[in-house]
């Protein structure tokens, strides 16, 4: 075994985005590009000799071959000791779980999340940091501005290591263990929820439960949880077997891409609850009998009822939400005498608020939410939450949303997605919106006047740091809300984000379709930003 090290050349083009660098496959595979992006992470996350790194990923193809890489590239680099997930599996919040369990020095998860995986699909990779929690921005561009100058690299000539069986063994001086990708992870469920009163729920017979996990990584977990420890029936959890294309689908948790989990919850002897996760587990979506839950929603109603769960008995420091998340999490916080953060999109927003004790719960839109378990979002956990809220109460996803309503109002919310547009029509359109926005406030909309529009900046309470340009909000006189951003995770052009917030107070108008209930407001959109004119585009490609 010898230590070689590469001279490599720089890629231009290796900019870490919302969560990670996400490419296609083929990118990925050109010769020295991980390698590349792995040395400048080594370069840019200070001394780390002898230390420990957790490796894992959401097994999607090239997930192996990258893992033996890292594998050797971290014993190269001085690594005491890498944990890495069995088959090079973990889910996103498992990595986060064991970064913080084993006080690694950091992680990196090999995932492009919800987008589709496969020899023609997207790979991705992304370190987290010792809390076990997205490297924050000042890591992550000091990463990209090694990319620019890297000249070499260095790596181990080695055979590589059985990724298969539990156990230790060395390379080049450092120790690869190969850990079991789901027990510490069911180890922290079981330590936060009423595991048996949950057991009870299902083994009445009377409950009955769909889990699908898109043939994305939380199927073991999944499996694990549900069937095995609470004693779901089998076949609760559907498409539980990871694949490395997701089955050709988008493991996307939401009510197009999930589309099987829909035909079940929304057709005839539907069960009581339904769930879905994305790729790499982080997400969630949640559906009672014939009933959607808004992501922003959940989060509201996981903080009105958290103190129904073991792990959150003492109540909640306070409550984070992503800009665009709607304002109903606000409203259960104003109730409960806490605070509500707005952070810009992105869950590497939310780990200082967490370190310093200042929120419990956090949430994003995009079907994110999670807590100060771990640092990143957790899509089983948000599942366990409202199956104990559901076997406390004894009511249906259905009641508890609609009795929430009654006590807070309803935040009517859509998002709407414009995929894979051109990006110089995208930019076209965001800057002039951007030039607009100095003439909007005061203007009359058919019902709505505009009251403030800005492009969201970001002060971190904690450490100072600023985040500008994190998406152009525009904000009317009754509360209403429209934004605009551009998405940092796609991987073909330029995804457009609207996102559109009404609040209704009047209990009697709590059951309209948000697309009808947002109409207007989706309208005036269109007529500030031009979205169909500009796109070229005559509706959305995803409506959530
Ligand atoms: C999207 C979501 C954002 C989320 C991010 C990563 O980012 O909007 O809320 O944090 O994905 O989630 P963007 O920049 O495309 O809007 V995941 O599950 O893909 O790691
Ligand atoms: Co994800």
């Amino acid at each position: 075994m010898t230590c070689k090290t590469v001279a490599t050349q720089p890629f231009s083009d290796q900019k870490p985005g919302t969560s990670g660098l996400r490419k296609l496959v083929s990118v990925f595979q050109q010769p020295h590009y991980l390698e590349n992006f792995v040395q400048a992470i080594f370069d840019s996350i200070g001394d780390f000799k002898g230390q420990t790194l957790v490796v894992g990923g959401d097994g999607r193809f090239y997930n192996r071959q990258a893992t033996q890489i890292i594998l050797k590239m971290a014993a190269a680099n001085g690594f005491g000791r890498v944990k890495v997930g069995q088959g090079g599996i973990l889910s996103t919040p498992a990595t986060s779980a064991v970064i913080r369990k084993y006080n690694a020095f950091g992680g990196i998860i090999l995932s492009a999340s919800h987008n589709p995986g496969g020899p023609d699909g997207d790979f991705g990779i992304k370190y987290n940091i010792d809390n076990g929690g997205p490297a924050p921005e000042k890591v992550t561009d000091a990463i990209y501005d090694r990319s620019k100058t890297i000249t070499e690299y260095k790596i181990v000539d080695a055979p590589d290591i059985n990724l298969d069986i539990l156990g230790t063994s060395t390379l080049e001086g450092m120790t690869v263990e190969v850990i079991d990708s789901v027990i510490d992870y069911a180890a922290l469920m079981e330590s936060l929820f009423d595991f048996d009163r949950i057991r009870q729920l299902f083994t009445t017979g009377k409950f009955r439960m769909c889990m699908d996990s898109l043939h994305a990584v939380t199927g073991s977990y999944a499996h694990a949880i549900f069937e095995q420890r609470l004693g779901a029936p089998k076949g609760t959890v559907q498409n539980g077997v990871p694949l490395e294309d997701f089955g050709g689908g988008h493991p996307d948790p939401n009510l197009v891409y999930a589309h099987d989990l829909v035909e079940v919850m929304f057709g005839e002897n539907a069960p009581d609850f339904g769930a879905a996760s994305d790729g790499d587990g982080d997400r969630n979506m949640i559906l009672g009998r014939n009933f959607f839950v808004t992501p922003s929603d959940s989060l509201a109603v996981l903080a009105a009822n958290a103190t129904l769960v073991p792990g959150y008995r003492n109540g909640l420091a306070g409550i984070a939400r992503s800009m665009p998340t709607s304002q109903a999490p606000d409203r259960v916080a104003a109730k409960l005498g806490i605070d509500c953060y707005e952070t810009p999109t992105g869950w590497k927003f939310f780990g200082n608020l967490l370190d310093a004790g200042k929120a419990t719960l956090c949430g994003e839109e995009s079907f994110g939410t999670g807590s100060n378990h771990i640092r990143e979002k957790d899509g089983l956990w948000a599942v366990l939450f409202w199956l104990n809220i559901l076997a406390v109460t004894g009511k249906s996803v259905e009641e508890l949303m609609k009795e929430h309503w009654q006590t807070y109002g309803r935040n009517y919310y859509s998002r709407h997605d414009y995929e894979a547009i051109d990006s110089d029509r995208a930019n076209t359109l965001i800057t002039q919106l951007r030039d607009k926005l100095p003439t909007l406030k005061g203007q009359k909309f058919g019902s709505y006047e505009v009251e403030y529009s800005d492009d969201f900046s970001y002060t971190d309470p904690i450490d100072g740091s600023v985040s500008q340009k994190q998406g152009v909000r525009i904000g009317f006189t009754d509360g209403s809300r429209i934004v605009f951003r551009l998405s940092g995770t796609g991987t073909q052009g330029a995804t457009l984000r609207l996102y559109v917030e009404r609040y209704e107070a009047d209990p009697t108008k709590h059951n309209d379709d948000p697309q009808v209930a947002l109409g207007e407001l989706i309208a005036i959109a269109d007529t500030i930003a031009q979205i169909k004119s500009l796109t070229g585009m005559d509706k959305p490609t995803v409506i959530t």
